[in-house]
């Protein structure tokens, strides 16, 4: 094989726009099918503002493409979530620790535009309108075909699939071996309302704050977009008790329900009987794999890969860390792809299923704990183990968000850090009698320090 295989990209969205201008920036030939038309000249598919939270780690590959800056410049900073308590009260618990350590919520279309366009600056060519229909590994080609059916086929070289959840380059490679798929439903939907900027353009609710309204095992969220709006998603279990998608049969009976427990977020939410009947319910899974590739052939990236639920805002950072990863291994090795997918595959899998984990496990957190006064504890002692001892306690959402640790060590970290804040807090309902420096000396010697890596 040639010192640098042409690269055949399957999905413009965000990983694979990104991936493409890494790629392109390291002098391989890049071709990227997509199956919407071009959103720079079509609109943004959907239309809806849709907008997601990035953090450092999905910033730093962006920075290793040259576009941090640019993208930062359409965000709207999260300096922490805004608790709604439900009789109207609320409590901003900060992210990080200074700052930097924010969250920024992007919008959808506006980061992909930006990508599209960065990749063709790199020398991506782009083609809309492609939908990858087959796959023949045996021959060494692929089908595509544009929405009236017609098709083409094409020798993709490396075929790499960032085709999102319902990537149909998985579908054909599983067609091909077994990748090991398994996909965990939650049990538990989504559905996309909207609070739109007051009339003099303004924000409705305190701009710089992910909101949070937690009622157990459901709850209400909302992200600012710069244009002043927040799309809000409210998550609840698909079927059972009151509340549950199955008891909401239609816009009233939601409309009872944000009565009940949201009255002040549909104080501010004038189409909410419009976006109800116009959004459909999204269900939410989390997708494993066994293998990410078919030899030196075929590779599967975000969400086509690993699918996770949203409660930790990972889904496009996990991906874009992916992007990053690949691109940097195959720069290096450009003859041995087999050898490049293995080692990726190898590197990111096992991060992979640790953010899918903490991902489930940070809805409990949202919808529940951050009103818990033990868990209000457990930050308090946080909060005073890392203002003592910085390099040897670190909460997991700033490992997580703020740093670029391996997912998988940020999970084995956290576990040993709250097993060491039960010691210190069991029993207790406050920190008040705790000797602090005495309990920092005791982390000195009982959590090792970060890796360097922080
Ligand atoms: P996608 O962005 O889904 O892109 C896949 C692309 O492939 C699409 O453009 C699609 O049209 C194209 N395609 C599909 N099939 C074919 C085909 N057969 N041929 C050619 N092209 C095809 N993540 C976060 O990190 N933070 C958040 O706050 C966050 N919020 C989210 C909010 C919502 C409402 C949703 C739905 C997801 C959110 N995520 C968030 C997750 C994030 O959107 C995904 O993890 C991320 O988009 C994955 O990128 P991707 O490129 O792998 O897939
Ligand atoms: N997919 C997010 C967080 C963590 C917030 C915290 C949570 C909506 C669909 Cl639910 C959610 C977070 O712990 O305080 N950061 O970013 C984004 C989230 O949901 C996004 C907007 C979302 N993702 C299908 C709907």
């Amino acid at each position: 094989m040639s010192a640098r295989p042409p690269i055949t990209i399957v999905g413009a969205g965000l990983v694979g726009s990104l991936l493409a201008t890494l790629l392109a920036q390291r002098g391989f030939v890049v071709q990227v099918f997509e199956k919407r038309p071009d959103p720079r000249t079509h609109g943004f598919l959907g239309g809806r503002s849709i907008n997601l939270s990035l953090v450092e780690r999905g910033l730093a590959p962006l920075r290793l493409a040259g576009l941090a800056d640019a993208v930062l410049a359409t965000t709207v900073t999260m300096a922490g979530r805004m608790v709604h308590a439900p009789g109207g009260g609320t409590n901003l618990q900060r992210y990080g620790i200074n700052a930097a350590e924010v969250d920024h919520s992007v919008g959808r279309g506006d980061l992909n535009m930006l990508l599209l366009d960065a990749a063709e600056r790199a020398g991506a060519r782009l083609h809309f309108d492609a939908s990858l229909a087959s796959a023949d590994f045996a021959n060494g080609t692929i089908t595509l075909a544009d929405h009236a059916g017609t098709r083409r086929t094409h020798q993709p070289g490396l075929l790499v699939g960032c085709d999102g959840a319902g990537s149909a380059l998985r579908a054909a490679l599983a067609a091909q071996t077994d990748l090991g798929e398994r996909t965990d439903a939650l049990g538990h939907g989504y559905k996309e309302l909207a609070i739109p900027a007051r009339p003099d353009g303004g924000f409705a609710l305190e701009p710089n704050a992910l909101h949070i309204w937690p009622r157990g095992n459901y709850m209400c969220i909302a992200l600012p977009n710069t244009a002043g709006n927040f799309t809000v998603t409210l998550f609840l279990p698909g079927t059972g008790a009151y509340p549950s998608f199955a008891t909401l049969p239609d816009a009233a009976a939601a409309q009872r329900l944000f009565t009940e427990q949201f009255a002040d977020a549909l104080a501010l939410m004038p189409t909410f009987h419009a976006d109800w009947d116009a959004h459909p319910v999204g269900q939410l899974a989390t997708l494993y794999l066994d293998r990410w590739n078919l030899d030196g052939r075929a590779v599967l990236l975000g969400d086509a890969a690993h699918a996770v639920v949203p409660f930790h805002g990972q889904g496009m950072n996990a991906g874009f860390e992916d992007a990053a990863a690949l691109a940097t291994l195959l720069a290096a090795q450009p003859g041995d792809p087999g050898a490049v997918f293995g080692e990726f595959s190898r590197q990111r899998k096992p991060n992979a299923d640790a953010i899918a984990a903490m991902s489930i496990a940070n809805y409990h957190e949202m919808s529940d704990s951050v009103a818990d006064p033990h868990y209000l504890l457990q930050r308090e002692l946080a909060a005073a183990l890392t203002a003592r001892v910085p390099e040897h306690f670190m909460a997991r959402y700033r490992m997580v968000s703020f740093t670029a640790l391996p997912y998988a060590t940020c999970v084995a970290r956290d576990r040993e850090q709250t097993r060491f804040m039960d010691r210190i807090l069991r029993g207790r309902t406050t920190l008040a009698g705790i000797d602090l420096d005495a309990v920092a000396a005791r982390a000195r010697r009982e959590l090792p320090p970060l890796p360097r890596a922080v």
